[in-house]
């Protein structure tokens, strides 16, 4: 065959099997099978000549004319049924005059309202808010409904978000790496800018607008006082113009050590008169570039990061000053309670609610304090931060971990909407039953008016931003949970899967359950009953229980699973650490008597006998194996699961699962085998006969070394 019909062969089989990058994310606009839409929809009439109202024209634009397979016509007038009107009710006398007010009245500031309506005798669907950013937000949402098939002949919608703040949190170095970052390096090339504009900034900001985020910290936690000089402010100032017509308002890290190390003082004392000058003067310097600059994001005396706590201030003093250098601008501070110390013998459990709840009432009215979901760290499954529920006085915003730094990192599909769901439903009881988490974060239950959840965000160079193709769905769910935490796993899933991949009900029965079972999947094979903190010592790839050298006590795995002759688990009741004792009574009862204990929970609060009887029947080991191997089992079946899925998926990407799912299975194997094989020293109990035995040595396990592990 000669060389050019091979090749001409090559690139039609390349065609017909089709192959994604996933560089669109969500917002392919490929057409559906069903397009039912396409007879209600004729043309765009879009008002207003904003930046946002040209963001709002140009996605209409692009996404209907990817949706209709044809170009789609803009419309002056309303000259036939089927316009799209995009407008406020300033922009447009249209949408003014339509009749709409008290819908309008129900949006908001940021939200939107889509209905159908009569403009004289023409049939219209209206997208419209109060804020050009409320009309975009409304735009997406249109096209997310032709995306995922839902009918659109008679639309009534009025759509607001619950939670003010929606926010990414990159944990992104000044070198472009990437801190527990496992999709590449950075996408914010410092280098470059100001001068050179990524696509990828206006991409990412599209991205973000279509699920309603609208705040971004750029720099890592572990902050680098350089961001705050000069010629980076200028840098940050061209992605914060980028970024502002789709609604997304910039935060930088603030190291508190920045006075000494950039600016030449002596000391960060957060009473010192000079030091409060030279925030004063920082700050108004950065609302020079960015007249909208959101704020600061700061952890503070917290695995060795300064803090006001050096000087023997409290997180108050330190937060307060920085807010009092913030509020003349609005503004504000997001402070983390994210703090434990290696010279508070405490369990790590407690230190942030014994730091924190004494501080309560002490923050001024533009602090946050950011706490992450659970009181360790972003463990698989950790129940809810006491915190939440303790702090009345203090707007606390949630932190969750999109990134899956402990749940797999790169390789391993696990969706994280039923993670984030688990901690907003759980009730803190703070004002009797019903007083969920997402109660304590929207606001409604003290009358908080600033109200915030953010997500350390898992996006990177890689072609498609994520890493894994299913890591992008956990981006979606933070933006759609932190819109409406209403919502349902399932409904994200089912959306997530519909516009990245295909209608096809069977494709979405089937590639659905294996999300919203995949995070379930993953505690079985690797922090089962209750366990955690169990994984390798500093890139935190695989297990490592055994580890028990590491300078600082909690550091170590030992130290969370307490695994001896008798038993397993960490004692956290009143006979142990008593940290029970921080959450509300009713909450507590859940987890404080090891009988009746949450037995998903279990090890987290109990230091229970190898022998003891679990629910199931077995014994306490017996159950350990079982939830092991069950875990690894089905981790096995999910790659199997995803073979059937071939026809509705394109080439590359049902490739690269493919490849994915194999990895996490043989991962999966490995925690099961080292954590039995380790755990087994202290039980010496058999792994019952019924199961396959360990192919390897727990020596084995114990010498695999990665010494260049991503995300360190
Ligand atoms: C831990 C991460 C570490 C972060 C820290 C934090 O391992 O890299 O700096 O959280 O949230 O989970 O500050």
């Amino acid at each position: 065959m000669k060389r050019t019909t091979l090749l001409i062969l090559c690139l039609s089989c390349f065609l017909a099997a089709g192959a994604e990058n996933g560089y669109d994310l969500w917002l392919r606009y490929k057409p559906s099978g069903n397009q039912t839409y396409r007879q209600h929809i004729t043309a765009v009439l879009t008002t207003g000549s904003s930046p946002t109202m040209k963001a709002v024209r140009d996605e209409l634009t692009r996404g209907l004319s990817g949706l209709l397979q044809t170009a789609i016509t803009h419309s002056t007038a309303v000259n036939r049924d089927g316009i799209v009107i995009a407008g406020t009710p300033h922009s447009s006398p249209l949408i003014h005059n339509a009749g709409i007010a008290p819908l309008l009245q129900q949006a908001g500031e940021e939200g939107f309202i889509i209905v159908t309506k009569k403009i004289g005798d023409k049939k219209c669907i209206l997208i419209s808010g109060n804020s050009d950013v409320g009309v975009l937000y409304g735009a997406f949402h249109f096209l997310r409904l032709l995306q995922t098939e839902q009918p659109v002949e008679q639309l009534h919608i009025v759509s607001t978000p619950r939670i003010k703040l929606r926010m990414l949190n990159h944990w992104d170095n000044l070198d472009r790496t990437v801190e527990r970052g496992y999709a590449g390096f950075s996408i914010w090339n410092w280098h470059t800018l100001p001068g050179y504009i990524d696509q990828r900034y206006i991409d990412y900001a599209r991205a973000n607008a279509s699920i309603g985020i609208n705040g971004t910290v750029l720099t890592n936690v572990n902050a680098n006082a350089t961001i705050l000089t000069k010629p980076y402010l200028e840098k940050v100032k061209a992605l914060a113009d980028v970024f502002r017509p789709y609604g997304i308002k910039v935060y930088l890290t603030a190291r508190f050590s920045a006075p000494v190390e950039t600016g030449g003082l002596k000391t960060a004392d957060p009473l010192n008169e000079e030091v409060r000058q030279w925030w004063t003067k920082k700050v108004k310097e950065i609302y020079t570039y960015i007249p909208d600059f959101g704020g600061f994001l700061v952890k503070a005396n917290s695995e060795g990061q300064p803090g006001p706590q050096d000087y023997q201030r409290t997180h108050a003093d330190g937060a307060n000053m920085l807010a009092d250098a913030l509020a003349p601008f609005s503004g504000i501070v997001i402070w983390r309670a994210f703090v434990y110390s290696n010279e508070n013998p405490a369990d790590r459990h407690k230190q942030a609610y014994d730091d924190f709840v004494p501080l309560d009432g002490r923050f001024r009215p533009n602090v946050m304090v950011q706490v992450k979901n659970g009181a360790i760290d972003f463990m698989p499954r950790e129940p809810f931060h006491p915190l939440f529920g303790a702090m009345p006085k203090t707007p606390l915003m949630m932190e969750f971990q999109v990134t899956q730094e402990y749940l797999g990192q790169g390789t391993h599909l696990v969706f994280l909407a039923p993670l984030f769901a688990e901690t907003l439903q759980s009730d803190s009881y703070q004002k009797g039953p019903g007083s969920t988490v997402a109660k304590v974060i929207d606001g409604s239950m003290d009358g908080h008016p600033l109200t915030g959840i953010a997500g350390v965000a898992n996006i990177g160079s890689d072609i498609n931003w994520c890493g894994h193709p299913f890591a992008q769905a956990n981006w979606y769910a933070l933006g759609r949970l932190a819109w409406d935490h209403t919502l349902s796993s399932k409904q994200i899933a089912e959306e997530w899967l519909r516009m990245s991949y295909s209608n096809d009900e069977r494709f979405i029965g089937t590639a659905s359950k294996l999300m919203l079972e995949s995070r379930d999947i993953m505690v079985q094979y690797a922090n089962p009953i209750g366990l955690h903190h169990i994984m390798g010592t500093s890139h935190h790839y695989g297990p490592a229980p055994w580890v028990n050298d590491l300078n600082r006590p909690e550091w170590n795995p030992v130290y969370y699973h307490r695994a001896d002759s008798t038993g397993i688990g960490f004692n956290r009741t009143a006979t142990g650490s008593n940290a029970l004792a921080q959450y509300h009574p009713e909450a507590r009862a859940r987890w404080e008597n090891m009988l009746t204990c949450d037995e998903k929970n279990l090890l987290w609060f109990h230091h229970v006998p190898w022998d003891f009887r679990m629910k199931s029947g077995r014994s306490l080991w017996d159950e350990l194996c079982y939830q092991y191997y069950t875990g690894a089992e089905r981790a096995g079946k999910m790659r199997d699961t995803w073979q059937t899925l071939q026809p509705y998926v394109d080439r590359q990407r049902f490739e690269q699962v493919s490849m994915l799912l194999q990895i996490q299975h043989e991962e999966a194997i490995w925690w099961r085998n080292a954590c039995l094989l380790y755990f087994q020293t202290f039980s010496k109990r058999l792994i019952p006969a019924e199961y396959e035995k360990p192919s390897k040595t727990l020596e084995y396990y114990k010498s695999l070394q990665f010494p260049f592990a991503p995300g360190i």
